[in-house]
């Protein structure tokens, strides 16, 4: 590892380090059930990646903001995430028992706290952005922009079109469009938010979201290689379950290596967009170690 790469690793483990004290104090005395908050906490402690809070906070760095003011921001997205992978884990959806390396939230809480764990995370994620201490006018930007990504429009949209192509062969097209809203919208989002907190130019902000969007199909096709050449210890949930499901995905459409090839192309394009900004560098690491990731 260079120093570089070193400098890059450290950063990021500081942000998410970061994240993990916000989070764990988010809930305090708030929650009026026990069982209802620990099985809010049990999934959004279970030390996922959080690739998407550190992205928010790096991109606020990256446009000259103050990224601690960005942090309730970056949490937000995060605890929409959790929300949406406590979700996705139901029997009415894609019916997984692991997830983070431990027991999804309704095998171990059972179903009905499990749906209102996540409805109460995707709530809280909207009070989080309220207690921003950043101009209301970036408030209102940041809900606008959060809730477009997560609903209908964006990845709750994602989740019903792959619900309607159960059972056969999307297409390309269709495939991109799908992992776009399902992944990418939110993955876009962490970005923006970073770009809102800042008071970025529109112009920055859109570059941004190039790079984001870029980085956020790249991130899906590695995560189809990921469920055919990785491990459950590594991953923390079972492989191989795409295949078993029969679900159509870019390994059924492009096959290992043109998935690598796509990736690598992705990762050049979103590099790209960064152009003109002063200190890219994290950027661009985290782009390339995600084209590379294991986990
Ligand atoms: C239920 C509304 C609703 C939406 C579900 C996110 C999602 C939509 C489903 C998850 C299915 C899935 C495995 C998608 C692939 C990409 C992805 C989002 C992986 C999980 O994100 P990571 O790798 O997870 O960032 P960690 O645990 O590290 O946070």
């Amino acid at each position: 590892m260079t120093d570089m790469e070193n400098t890059f690793t450290e950063r990021m483990a500081r942000d998410q380090a970061l994240v993990e004290d916000y989070l764990r104090n988010a809930f305090t005395s708030e929650v009026r059930h026990a069982d209802l908050q620990e099985a809010m906490e049990y999934s959004l402690m279970a030390g996922g990646k959080r690739i998407r809070p550190v992205l928010t906070l790096e991109t606020c760095r990256l446009c000259g903001g103050d990224w601690r003011a960005a942090l309730p921001f970056a949490c937000a997205v995060e605890m929409v995430h959790t929300y949406s992978l406590i979700h996705d884990d139901l029997p009415a959806m894609d019916d997984d028992g692991m997830r983070r390396g431990r027991p999804t939230n309704h095998v171990v809480y059972g179903e009905a706290t499990a749906i209102l764990a996540g409805d109460a995370l995707l709530t809280a994620a909207f009070g989080q952005l309220a207690r921003a201490d950043l101009p209301a006018e970036r408030i209102v930007k940041a809900v606008g922009c959060l809730s477009h990504a997560a609903g209908s429009a964006g990845m709750v949209g994602g989740q019903s079109l792959d619900m309607a192509g159960e059972g056969r062969a999307l297409d390309r097209e269709e495939l991109e469009l799908l992992q776009s809203l399902k992944t990418g919208a939110l993955i876009s989002a962490a970005a923006e938010m970073g770009c809102i907190a800042a008071g970025a130019a529109p112009e920055r902000q859109a570059q941004v979201r190039t790079y984001a969007q870029a980085l956020g199909r790249a991130f899906q096709v590695r995560d189809d290689m990921l469920d055919v050449i990785s491990s459950p210890e590594e991953l923390g949930k079972p492989v191989g379950s795409d295949q078993a499901n029969e679900k159509s995905t870019f390994v059924t459409a492009l096959g290992l290596e043109g998935c690598a090839a796509l990736v690598e192309e992705l990762t050049r394009q979103a590099i790209g967009a960064l152009e003109g900004f002063e200190a890219p560098g994290f950027h661009i690491w985290l782009a390339q170690t995600l084209a590379q990731r294991t986990k």
